[in-house]
């Protein structure tokens, strides 16, 4: 029992209804780091590494009082004091250590190999400022750095530091852990972040700029700063670097400590390297082993057993190659390591499509990994089917054994028990509470499909939700939304491929409509938010475009009433946990074959909204799961869109001269837009770009996204026949809890004992 009065009392001498929300924050964040410390930490013989640039853990006290198991008495005493859990968590900042889904991922793992009493921690760095915070200013994104770390946080100092050699210099690195209790566990792991005591916070000019080359002062300051030049870019083989250096560090005196003769380290360490972000540490590990006495072939063997690298993407700019130049300038003792292991690799294979240095000189950090561990895994089974017949094929021919799929998953306690606890309270009285732990129990739920009662219930939660939302958007953004209105959402990093312009281009269509007299049924919101690449010119146009088109309709009175844009700002993992179990339409419209999986589709299925989307990534599992008419699935498959590519057959002016496309992608450089506020020269670019290139295909589809959102929009309104479909998806969203996939690392890859 926690009497949370007596920790007050003894913490300010005061009630807890005379304590300030402030003051309340760090008085839970004090007890639930106390509750944690109490705990053992997990030391079976053999640890899994995770180690990743990113993790974006989001807010962590109400997931550390849900996992400790005393969220419910801790929130029952607030109230009793009058105050209000959702203010109490306001006051705590949020981490921005990540950039989207590849991050969030590592974090819900991290919480999933705790819940399963698995030893696991994961390894990254400690951004003073993590990825950069957004603002909107005169209908553009602007960036300024996003402070977290305050005096009292969840990061606990560790003694632990070691020496990290560069070219000219060595540095020392600091240990910072952040304790990751497991779901009713009696044993937690940790977040170990590698830090730089000389980093110095002001040497950041305006926004986020700041001199590159001042690594001593630098190196821990930001996540992926700019890398559209050549200093950004030595900048991140630097941070790079210096987190494995530490990572392989930190493994190899742990397994001495537990006995280890580093022969047989393999017994007690296996390393996930979370995209090509970490691949140094295979030579770094080798190069460590050689210090310590161990044989080069030896050394060798023992990395390729230990290893194991998940892909995240098929995009080919996004895999990582490192100018060999680059890395002599700022590893140069590590550059001979690659070269032999290149070497090495090319005695079995000499072939540019397996080569680790290419013939420019280039370091494939991806193709190290695949010779040099013992498992590279995808993220969903379409993306990892691909990863084997086109990407990676001369390594599937090579080494088809070493190619398994992990669909991703979601942790169940922050998407579904804290984001929305009125849904997962609901469900505990409905089917007990075994789904806590086996979340494929939640196909109980097929049962209730017809079930009037259930179904109520369910508008009444979404119901409640949209004004949660409602209220936290005029609170931050002064922004007032409809809570009567269908809410239709598309949430994630900007980008091309993951076609933000399409949604654009529907809503453009939505509003000459309206003009034109066709009045809706129900009013429409449509939400955006996401961030982009400073240096991404087009994402940032696409940015402008939503945001002038959204005062473009809030102005007009004959729109208005029926038709809503609201671009959520500096959208994170906070501002998700309000959106997603507000959603009615969830938006998954990736171009097929280029979202790896993605991970907002599954928590927008889980918090029962519907899909609309393309076969792509994990919607083609969701697909599967729901079946056809409990999902909107549209557009050219995965298939036809690599034949386009490989035929060069897609050429998007003939689908610009089409009349239902024509007047959309002219109305983006529109009077109407213009004398908004929009910006010609970003409006023209974006114009252009759709009419002459489109990369990602967004006219090959968008016919069909037009009839299918028209579609599901008319189906709403069968509001018995919707619900039904949303229980189908909570119901199949099982499969999707991180449990599972962390269950079947475990079972192929990692081999830990519980
Ligand atoms: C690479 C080189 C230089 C600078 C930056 C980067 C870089 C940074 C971040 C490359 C990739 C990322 C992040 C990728 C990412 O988030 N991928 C997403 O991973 C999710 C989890 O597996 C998938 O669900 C998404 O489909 C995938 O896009």
């Amino acid at each position: 029992m926690i009497n949370l009065q007596n920790f007050v009392q003894a913490m300010y001498a005061k009630r807890i209804e005379d304590c300030s929300d402030q003051e309340l924050y760090y008085a839970l964040l004090a007890l639930s780091k106390h509750r944690s410390e109490a705990q053992y930490t997990n030391e079976q013989k053999k640890k899994v590494y995770y180690i990743s640039a990113e993790f974006l853990i989001g807010k962590l006290l109400s997931n550390n009082l849900i996992n400790l198991g005393i969220y419910d008495e801790v929130k029952t005493q607030l109230v009793a004091a009058g105050k209000d859990l959702l203010a109490i968590e306001d006051v705590e900042l949020e981490p921005s250590l990540g950039n989207g889904g590849l991050g969030r991922l590592a974090a819900c793992f991290l919480d999933s190999i705790a819940s399963l009493g698995l030893n696991g921690d994961g390894v990254g760095l400690n951004y003073h400022f993590g990825l950069f915070r957004q603002l909107f200013r005169f209908h553009q994104q602007a960036a300024v750095p996003n402070e977290w770390i305050t005096p009292r946080s969840w990061l606990t100092e560790s003694p632990i530091s070691y020496k990290v050699p560069f070219a000219n210099f060595t540095l020392t690195s600091k240990l910072y852990d952040i304790d990751v209790p497991g779901y009713k566990m009696e044993r937690k792991n940790r977040l170990r972040l590698f830090d730089l005591g000389s980093v110095d916070d002001n040497i950041i000019d305006d926004g986020i700029d700041f001199d590159k080359e001042d690594i001593f002062r630098n190196l821990t300051l930001f996540l992926y700063p700019d890398d559209s030049n050549d200093q950004g870019k030595i900048l991140r083989i630097f941070q790079q670097y210096f987190m494995v250096s530490n990572a392989a560090q930190l493994l190899i005196d742990e397994a001495i400590a537990k006995g280890s003769n580093l022969h047989d380290l393999a017994e007690y360490a296996v390393v996930q390297i979370n995209d090509t972000h970490p691949s140094l540490i295979i030579p770094e590990l080798i190069r460590l082993l050689e210090l310590r006495g161990i044989s080069f072939d030896e050394a060798v063997d023992i990395v390729k057993s230990m290893t194991a690298y998940t892909n995240h993407t098929i995009l080919a700019e996004a895999l990582e190659k490192w100018p060999l130049d680059f890395l002599n300038r700022v590893v140069p003792h590590l550059v001979p390591f690659i070269e032999e292991l290149d070497r090495r690799a090319k005695a079995v294979r000499d072939d540019e499509s397996v080569n680790i240095i290419d013939s420019h000189g280039r370091v494939h950090m991806a193709h190290m990994d695949i010779h040099y561990g013992y498992s590279i895994n995808g993220v969903a089974a379409l993306h990892t089917e691909i990863l084997k017949s086109s990407e990676l094929k001369p390594f599937y021919d090579l080494y088809p054994e070493k190619f398994n799929n992990k669909t991703n998953g979601i942790t169940f306690r922050r998407w579904l028990m804290h984001a929305n606890p009125r849904l997962s309270a609901y469900l505990d009285k409905l089917i007990g509470h075994d789904y806590h732990h086996d979340a494929s129990k939640l196909e109980q739920l097929l049962e209730f499909k017809n079930d009037k009662d259930f179904k109520n219930h369910l508008e009444e939660i979404k119901q409640h939700n949209k004004r949660k939302l409602q209220r936290h958007i005029l609170k931050n953004q002064g922004v007032e939304v409809n809570p009567e209105s269908i809410f239709d959402v598309q949430i994630k990093r900007l980008h091309e491929y993951k076609r933000q312009q399409m949604n654009v281009l529907y809503v453009i269509h939505k509003y000459l409509d309206i003009k034109a007299g066709n009045i809706p049924a129900r009013p429409l919101t449509v939400f955006f938010g996401g961030k982009a690449a400073p240096a991404y010119t087009i994402a940032q146009d696409i940015i402008h475009l939503i945001l002038v088109l959204s005062q473009v309709i809030k102005n007009d009175p004959e729109v208005s009433p029926h038709l809503q844009v609201v671009m959520i700002e500096n959208y994170n993992v906070t501002e998700a946990s309000f959106i997603i179990p507000a959603a009615d339409i969830s938006e998954q419209i990736s171009l097929a074959s280029k979202e790896a999986s993605g991970t907002g589709n599954m928590k927008f299925m889980l918090n029962g909204a519907l899909t609309i989307g393309t076969d792509d990534g994990a919607n083609v599992e969701i697909h599967e799961l729901v079946g056809d008419e409990n999902i909107y699935i549209f557009g050219e498959d995965s298939q036809t869109v690599i034949d386009h590519y490989a035929n060069c057959s897609y050429h998007p002016y003939s689908f610009y001269e089409r009349e239902g496309i024509r007047p959309l992608i002219d109305f983006i450089t529109s009077d109407v837009i213009r004398n908004a506020g929009g910006i010609d020269e970003r409006l023209w670019r974006l114009q252009d770009n759709l009419k002459h290139n489109d990369h990602f295909m967004t006219l090959l589809d968008l016919e069909d996204y037009i009839v299918t959102k028209e579609r599901m929009l008319a189906d709403y309104e069968d509001r018995d026949s919707w619900l039904e479909k949303v229980v189908v998806n909570i119901a199949k969203a099982g499969f999707f809890s991180s449990d599972r996939t962390i269950e079947q690392y475990n079972e192929d890859i990692w081999h830990l004992e519980k």
